[in-house]
């Protein structure tokens, strides 16, 4: 097997062309015709092919560096022998696009309609628009690029000919052009020179096509360079309304792009001055696979907190209801909070598989001791709520219960080792669950210190993203609002949560007589994936135990 260098083909008079992407490594097995590296002018980019099949041995460019013709691009292991090279490998000068040249004007010297056509692309044909950059009314600089067209090798803007006031666009962005047709009239002022020739477009990028002459064949050691080969567009996805600024990347990735359905122009580039690789469009899509990421698109069809259109799970549609026809009505817009919490709600109660335990504490000692400390720190300013009590309690039910303590990973459950409990708070603006850090290496009155900072920063308004993050597990207080039981929707990637209703008096059979006891109402939403029934019940049980004769949390 011999070794080949891949060079540079003629690229018309593009000197020293910038290399944006390098395509292949070193031990990739190339095939003849497979692209190895994009360059770029500032006007064109276009991938250079490699002509011969082979196994990389060694990449002799890096991005950044300028490239011209003849310079060698990488040299090949080749596969045997010298792959019969399409006619378009062989062929090193062929017809060129002319992104370069501006479009074909009728000569204008004085003020009147100027037709703007399709110079010669050269042997590009049914190139598609996929940019239109200027609309009508625009005042036009001879040379200004109007629109953008791409084959999948190569991208290209066509510049005007001709100077003056946009009158009539007459393409958009999905038609397919050729040589010769017209783009747009100009109300001109003067044309910038009279009709570019056909010759000019020998100024530009210089891909061959397979209906291009053969050159000689290529010497063994010094493989002659293949031209970029044109084939025919992929259709432009004509849904997507030109952006105005077409996003930095090279042709192929724009093609791989439209295959997926990426939307390029939210795609951030992590190549060169930020242009988007083949890498960034897989990372893209994986982000919205795995739910991490979300097109613009898919954004906007997102079930608003609350409503949606269930489409994604087969439901019939919303009911569409003009309320107005029945009475007088009054539109007000979801507060931030609740479009935020709705969202979060629907996908949790959507995706996680709920059940509620309901069971009951005798708090009658506790709630004796709670308003004994309370008259103790009168002073203190710090009041002690039910809620404390419990939150102490919840974390001695997780350490005896370590599969509320966790989170689902796809298949692997999180076992966390720190106690950090979220508490629904009611605020103006809506519901949001701050959270209490580290709840086991704290007693009940710092507890209820930091618990009422906290309702009231979030009734100010004012928490933090810090201060609602890292949640094990959550409890949603309506005691002192009132209820019997409840089910609370778990907060997600939590497995549990607990709700607490109105303790209330009630009598209770004690063995030999009903006796008047307070009794708090918990009801335990649990992730049926993660925490069995029985299980749910025993934590239940024994958050009840404990509540009910707090001395056995220190047991
Ligand atoms: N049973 C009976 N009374 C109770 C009680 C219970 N389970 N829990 C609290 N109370 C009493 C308190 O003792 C207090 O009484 P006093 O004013 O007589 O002292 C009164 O109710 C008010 O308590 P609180 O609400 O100020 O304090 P808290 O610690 O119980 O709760 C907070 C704090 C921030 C959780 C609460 O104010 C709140 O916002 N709760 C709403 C949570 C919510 O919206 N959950 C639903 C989420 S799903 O939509």
């Amino acid at each position: 097997m011999a070794a080949v260098d891949i060079k540079v083909p003629d690229i018309g008079d593009f000197d020293e062309v910038a290399v944006i992407e390098v395509l292949v490594k070193v031990g990739d097995t190339v095939k003849a015709e497979q692209s190895l590296i994009t360059v770029e002018s500032d006007k064109a980019s276009m991938e250079i092919p490699s002509s011969e099949g082979g196994v990389v041995k060694e990449i002799k460019v890096a991005v950044g560096d300028k490239v011209k013709q003849g310079s060698v691009v990488v040299t090949l292991e080749a596969a045997g022998a010298s792959a019969a090279p399409a006619p378009a490998a062989a062929a090193p000068a062929v017809a060129a696009p002319a992104p370069a040249a501006p479009a074909t004007a009728a000569p204008a010297t004085s003020a009147g309609p100027v037709e703007v056509k399709v110079p010669d692309i050269g042997d590009f044909k049914d190139v598609s628009v996929i940019e239109v950059l200027v609309k009508a009314g625009d005042t036009i600089k001879a040379e200004q690029s109007l629109i953008t067209v791409e084959s999948d090798k190569a991208s290209m803007e066509i510049p005007s000919s001709g100077a003056g006031v946009l009158k009539e666009l007459k393409v958009k962005v999905g038609d397919v052009i050729n040589i010769g047709d017209l783009i747009a009239v100009l109300e001109g002022t003067a044309a910038a020179a009279p009709a570019a020739a056909p010759a000019a477009a020998a100024s530009a990028f210089a891909p061959a096509t397979a209906s291009a002459p053969a050159a000689p064949a290529p010497a063994a050691a010094s493989a002659a360079p293949a031209a970029p080969t044109v084939a025919p567009p992929a259709a432009h996805d004509t849904t997507t309304p030109p952006s105005g600024k077409l996003p930095h990347a090279s042709p192929s990735v724009r093609k791989f792009a439209r295959e997926l359905g990426v939307p390029l122009d939210e795609v951030k580039g992590t190549g060169l001055k930020g242009r988007i690789t083949q890498d960034d469009i897989q990372g893209f899509t994986k982000a919205v696979m795995s739910g991490q990421a979300s097109t613009k698109a898919a954004a906007a069809k997102a079930p608003a907190a609350g409503g949606g259109d269930g489409a994604a799970l087969g439901l019939i549609p919303w009911p569409k209801v003009d309320f107005a026809k029945f009475g007088a009505v009054e539109r007000k817009d979801l507060s931030r909070i609740k479009k935020i919490s709705g969202a979060n709600l629907h996908r949790n109660w959507v995706m996680i598989p709920h059940v509620t335990n309901n069971d009951e504490a005798d708090i009658t000692e506790l709630e004796a001791f709670r308003v004994s400390t309370n008259k103790d720190n009168e002073k203190s300013g710090i009041k002690v709520t039910m809620l404390a009590f419990v939150i102490k309690a919840v974390v001695s039910a997780l350490k005896k219960f370590p599969e509320f303590n966790t989170s689902l990973d796809g298949d692997t459950l999180v076992y966390k080792q720190y106690y950090n409990i979220g508490f629904a708070a009611d605020t103006p603006n809506g519901l949001v669950v701050p959270v209490l850090k580290d709840a086991d290496k704290k007693g009940i009155l710092q507890i209820s210190q930091e618990m009422g900072e906290l309702a009231k920063k979030a009734r100010d308004g004012k928490l933090g993203s810090a201060d609602m993050q890292g949640g094990c597990f959550s409890i949603s207080s309506l005691g002192g609002i009132g209820g019997t039981h409840f089910t609370p929707i778990i907060n997600a990637p939590e497995v549990a949560i607990l709700g607490l209703s109105k303790g209330q008096m009630k009598p209770v059979w004690d063995g030999k007589q009903f006796v008047p006891r307070l009794v708090l109402p918990l009801s335990l939403s649990y992730d049926h994936r993660v925490i069995d029934g029985a299980l749910a019940a025993r934590f239940n049980a024994y958050l009840g135990q404990l509540l009910a004769d707090y001395r056995r949390i220190v047991l």
